[in-house]
């Protein structure tokens, strides 16, 4: 039987039509394969209109690009507190993956952090050659107490449609939740949207914490190989992998993310990855341009890690920093992705040429 060579498909995160960054200029990226999207217009738990999905479908696809991967369909906060009205949530987000897999969806991305999705205190940091980034400094996190209403301070993550008191208000319900009892959460989530998964042939792909250390006395348990693999194991089947997010687990030094790469991928668990350098500081870390000399993660180990261990699925390049007088979503610009994108190709045809002579 022939080995299946490692594959990496190229994928690009796309908002939708209101992105600045059109379909047809990711298409323009040499190896573009796939877009990386959601519906944004409904509310977190409902559940997504079939036309929506038949849009955003028919949209990438006339871009001559495969719509295969959702980041993210977002779990509600109820599922991981563990209140009543989970039921209900867990079966619109099972009815959500049975709908996105009937339009040929194959990996979705999700996450399980506590009210704060990725957080940064800035989101415009300037660097010295005068390009703007994502940063987190810790002496800035420390003046924020999300529990004081009255605190006009908020950070530039957070989700908008919360209003300060009612950020306060979930916040203090968390105040109840410790590790433990998320990972319990998690766990009765699990049990039931995987095998949905399975029946459907998607792939689940969490996400991990970023950063991946508690914030605020949150808990936080998606975040060094310890507990990659406890939850690899909850529910012991391929379609309940990750998403290797290079940026999220490299905001730790204790995280080895070069080794956790290739261990995953050995197991076939790895089905999506976010390429990002970081620059760890001692106060914090900032994100940096993707070259493995810009920041502090080896960027050709971890692809080789993938490579010599058989990952075949999505990779996108992560965050960009803003260049070129760029302006748009933190993060998410076309040019310093793009930038990301070819040098993810470069290495790639390199390991996989010099892998071919041996
Ligand atoms: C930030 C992203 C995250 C990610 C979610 C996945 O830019 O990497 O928001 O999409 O955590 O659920």
């Amino acid at each position: 039987m022939n080995k299946k060579l490692p594959d990496m498909k190229l994928s690009f995160r796309w908002y939708g039509q209101d992105d600045k960054v059109p379909l047809k200029y990711i298409a323009q990226i040499p190896g573009m394969n796939a877009i990386v999207t959601a519906v944004y217009d409904v509310p977190v738990g409902e559940v997504w209109p079939r036309e929506s999905i038949a849009k955003l479908k028919r949209e990438v696809e006339a871009a001559g690009l495969a719509f295969e991967v959702i980041e993210s369909i977002p779990v509600h906060e109820d599922i991981k507190m563990g209140a009543p009205a989970r039921e209900l949530y867990i079966a619109n987000y099972c009815e959500n993956i049975r709908r996105v897999a009937e339009a040929g969806i194959k990996c979705i991305c999700y996450n399980f952090m506590p009210v704060f999705d990725w957080t940064r205190t800035e989101t415009a940091h300037v660097l010295p050659d005068g390009s703007t980034t994502l940063a987190y400094y810790e002496e800035q996190v420390d003046a924020v107490n999300p529990l004081d209403s009255e605190s006009d301070l908020t950070l530039p993550g957070w989700d908008a449609s919360y209003s300060r008191a009612e950020l306060r208000d979930i916040v203090a319900r968390y105040q109840q939740i410790d590790e433990e009892k998320l990972w319990e959460n998690l766990t009765y989530f699990l049990k039931q949207i995987i095998p949905v998964a399975v029946e459907c042939g998607v792939n689940m792909a969490i996400h991990e914490d970023d950063p991946c250390f508690s914030i605020f006395g949150l808990p936080r348990i998606i975040t060094n190989e310890k507990n990659l693999d406890r939850f690899l194991q909850i529910v012991d089947v391929p379609n309940n992998g990750i998403t290797l997010c290079t940026g999220s687990l490299g905001c730790s030094g204790d995280n080895d993310v070069v080794k956790m790469a290739g261990k995953y991928a050995a197991m076939g668990r790895i089905h999506f990855v976010h390429m990002r350098n970081v620059a760890l500081l001692p106060n914090g870390f900032e994100e940096r341009a993707h070259l493995s000399a810009c920041g502090t993660l080896d960027m050709y180990a971890i692809m080789k890690a993938l490579y010599d261990n058989g990952f075949n699925g999505y990779i996108r390049p992560d965050h960009g920093r803003m260049i070129w007088g760029e302006s748009g979503r933190p993060g998410y610009g076309l040019y310093d992705r793009a930038l990301g994108a070819t040098y993810l190709n470069g290495l790639w045809e390199a390991i996989d040429k010099q892998a071919r002579q041996l």
